[in-house]
């Protein structure tokens, strides 16, 4: 197993997220990833690499976002430090967005307003974009394609280690605390490979929205998931069961949306019934966009997992048989996150 470790994910440390009409203190720090490395020099589970810097990635970062998004995110904080010096001990959040739907504003004549440009690239108040947000989330996006790159290249397992987390992401939005569709990135490098049947199995608590309207209208990668009701879980308005994919992509997307509290047992038999979905669809490679949010001490989620549960959850993974690439999602229970993590991990490695 390959273990692509973003170097540079320190740089991306939000402060605050809006959360209940106030900002309190940002869920996604750099400590989670420090966690899991650490319990990796415990228990080694692969080989820690960090991704060339040769690597083609602007061309796959541009197969996955629109390139005004990403001209947006790579300019946006010198922006947003131009509009005061002030600004350079804050960071960005939006606060206005061109609400779609009956009587929709207007989208075609993109602003110039700083504040305007932020809510129409964002879709909440969760993700502050800092200093380093671009530079750490860009690093990481090397480490998915790197990854896909080492399984295209026959290796029989990959990971990105990584932060900021990617699956909420969307083609021109961030989100979910993602900036670069980690996942995506790796599933496009894979297809963009040749390979004609991609599965995605997203398995953290949250619904993996950005993924699914990627790869809405394909048929040629499977996205499934797995996650917390949105009528009641965040993202809200993405990952209902009877999203099923549009047009040439219709049955090529299934969600399994499951009631807040869920215990293992229960999720564990939605887990297997997905698996074998994803088995009849033949593919020939796995992307697991991994998140450990699913966790009992999760602080912001509501499945009830254990962490001895995980060694299983990555047998099960590996009883697939694919070539596999794990992009790191979200898990908020940041003491427990480095043990979760390798359980995955070890569990896939023991198969
Ligand atoms: C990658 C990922 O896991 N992103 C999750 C983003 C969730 N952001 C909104 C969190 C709202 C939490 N509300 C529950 C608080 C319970 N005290
Ligand atoms: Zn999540």
């Amino acid at each position: 197993m390959k273990i692509f470790s973003n170097q540079l994910h320190h740089l991306h440390k939000g402060r605050q997220e809006m959360f209940r009409g106030r900002l309190v203190d940002c869920h996604e720090v750099p400590q989670r990833l420090e966690h899991v490395l650490s319990e990796l020099e415990r228990r080694p589970v692969g080989e820690l690499l960090t991704p060339s810097g040769d690597l083609p990635l602007d061309e796959a970062l541009l197969r996955v976002h629109s390139p005004e998004y990403l001209t947006f995110l790579s300019t946006a904080w010198d922006e947003w430090v131009s509009l005061s010096p002030d600004n350079v001990s804050r960071d960005a959040l939006p606060s206005v967005w061109p609400l779609p739907g009956n009587q929709a504003f207007r989208t075609d004549r993109p602003p110039l307003n700083f504040a305007a440009k932020l809510g129409q690239y964002a879709f909440d108040a969760g993700t502050p974009l800092m200093s380093g947000s671009w530079t750490a989330a860009r690093e990481g996006a090397a480490c998915a394609l790197a990854a896909a790159q080492a399984v295209s290249k026959g290796e029989s397992s990959a990971v990105a280690l990584t932060r900021p987390p990617g699956h909420h992401a969307g083609k021109a939005y961030m989100g979910g605390y993602c900036f670069l569709n980690n996942a995506a990135i790796a599933a496009q490098h894979l297809s963009s490979q040749g390979l004609q049947r991609i599965a995605v199995m997203d398995i953290d608590y949250h619904h993996g929205n950005g993924t699914q309207a990627i790869f809405d209208e394909r048929s040629d990668v499977y996205t499934v998931s797995i996650h917390g009701d949105p009528q009641t879980e965040y993202p809200f308005f993405l990952g209902h069961a009877d999203e099923r994919g549009t047009g040439a992509g219709e049955g090529y997307n299934l969600n399994f949306p499951l009631p807040k509290g869920t215990a293992f047992e229960t999720w564990y038999d939605i887990l297997q019934k997905a698996l074998q979905v994803i088995a009849d669809f033949s593919p020939q490679a796995l992307v697991v966009p991994l998140g450990l949010d699913t966790y009992e001490g999760d602080p912001i989620s509501g499945f009830k997992l254990k962490s001895v549960h995980y060694l299983q959850v990555g047998r099960a993974l590996a009883s697939l048989r694919l070539p596999t690439v794990f992009t790191l999602e979200g898990g908020y229970a940041v003491a427990d996150f480095g043990r979760n993590t390798v359980n995955v991990l070890e569990g896939f490695q023991s198969i």
